[in-house]
């Protein structure tokens, strides 16, 4: 008998369908909440998809589960101690989506800088009557600092791009050193705050953990230059939102750019969406056909690995196969 497999986000037909060949699918293209899946769930050998809380309440229903695979890179909707506790592999999709997602950060800060977004609505709406004037002057980014908070593999392709493209100069701050991106992009490592303080923009990459919730509020914000540009492109519950708001309004940092936000898709009344210093976006940093391709076909191959008995490739929780 096929082993039970549920795909619970939208994933490439012909992957799908390579799915079907090897494993009984249940492919659940709206999924909300893990009890949309408990026809399937008590059975289930692999779950594949992308932002389900899988956490003591799903695999308490969940009692065959061997892997559990995220496409996504990000995997703080999965508990890894209980996986582990319980001998349930997990897996993400690490590599496939730092160029791309280098290229929507650094796209925010060029159109926070530049305030594209508002300039666009500009000349959408028929303002523009006469040349620009200073009202509508932006700030340089070439030539200028750039702090990366998480100097991972995407923080590292935020760096080469700033610093080969843009002649920046690259601070960081990171759990462990980067002689790499040290070496190869002259990214010199500093504490928070001295990255806080030294930055004209400030890239904050680093994943969602208990350590990192809520990194960045009222002190981080006031140690920042007044014309600093701040973007995140990690997950919104990095960031004091509140704190953000209030820094803005108070005008002590310039503008940011958002690609993630605390409450996710953002309400509408979130007072964000009202400032023209904010470039906002819909979470797509990794959001490219091909990318998205890229990283369904990876977190299909975790999957198919684990369940046949093989090591994924991007296994996160190693400490499984000891058991
Ligand atoms: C999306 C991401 O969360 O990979 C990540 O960690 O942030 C994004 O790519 C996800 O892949 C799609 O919902």
């Amino acid at each position: 008998m096929k082993q039970k497999v549920i795909v619970y986000s939208e994933m490439p037909e012909d992957l799908v369908e390579n799915l079907k060949q090897q494993f009984d699918v249940k492919y659940y293209k709206n999924c909300n909440a893990y009890t949309d899946l408990l026809p399937d769930l008590e059975e289930a050998e692999g779950l594949i998809g992308s932002g389900l809380a899988v956490d003591r309440n799903l695999l308490d229903h969940a009692p065959a589960l061997k892997i559990v695979c995220n496409i996504a890179v990000g995997y703080n909707n999965l508990d890894i101690g209980e996986l582990t506790k319980r001998g349930v592999m997990a897996a993400n999709t690490p590599g496939v989506l730092d160029d791309t997602t280098a290229d929507t950060i650094f796209g925010l800060l060029l159109a926070a800088a530049r305030r594209f977004t508002e300039l666009d609505r500009y000349v959408k709406e028929g303002k523009w009557k006469e040349p620009v004037s200073e009202a509508q002057y932006g700030i340089d980014v070439h030539h200028k600092t750039l702090g990366i908070i998480g100097m991972g593999r995407i923080g590292s392709a935020i760096a080469k791009r700033a610093h080969r493209g843009f002649d920046m100069k690259i601070l960081y701050h990171n759990r462990s050193r980067h002689k790499e991106a040290e070496n190869a992009f002259d990214a010199t490592y500093c504490s928070l705050d001295e990255l806080l303080q030294k930055s004209d923009f400030i890239c904050l990459m680093t994943p969602l953990t208990p350590e990192t919730r809520h990194l960045i509020g009222d002190r981080e914000f006031r140690l920042m230059k007044k014309t600093a540009v701040f973007v995140n492109g990690s997950r919104g519950q990095t960031v004091d939102e509140a704190a953000l708001i209030r820094a803005l309004e108070n005008k002590s940092i310039l503008a940011a750019g958002l690609d993630v936000f605390d409450e996710e898709p953002v309400a509408a009344d979130n007072p964000l969406l009202k400032m023209e210093n904010v470039v906002t976006l819909p979470h797509i940093g990794s959001a490219t056909s091909e990318t998205r391709y890229a990283m369904a076909k990876l977190a299909a191959e975790n999957l198919t690995k684990g369940l046949l008995g093989e090591c994924p490739p991007s296994l996160i929780n190693r400490e499984v196969l000891q058991k």
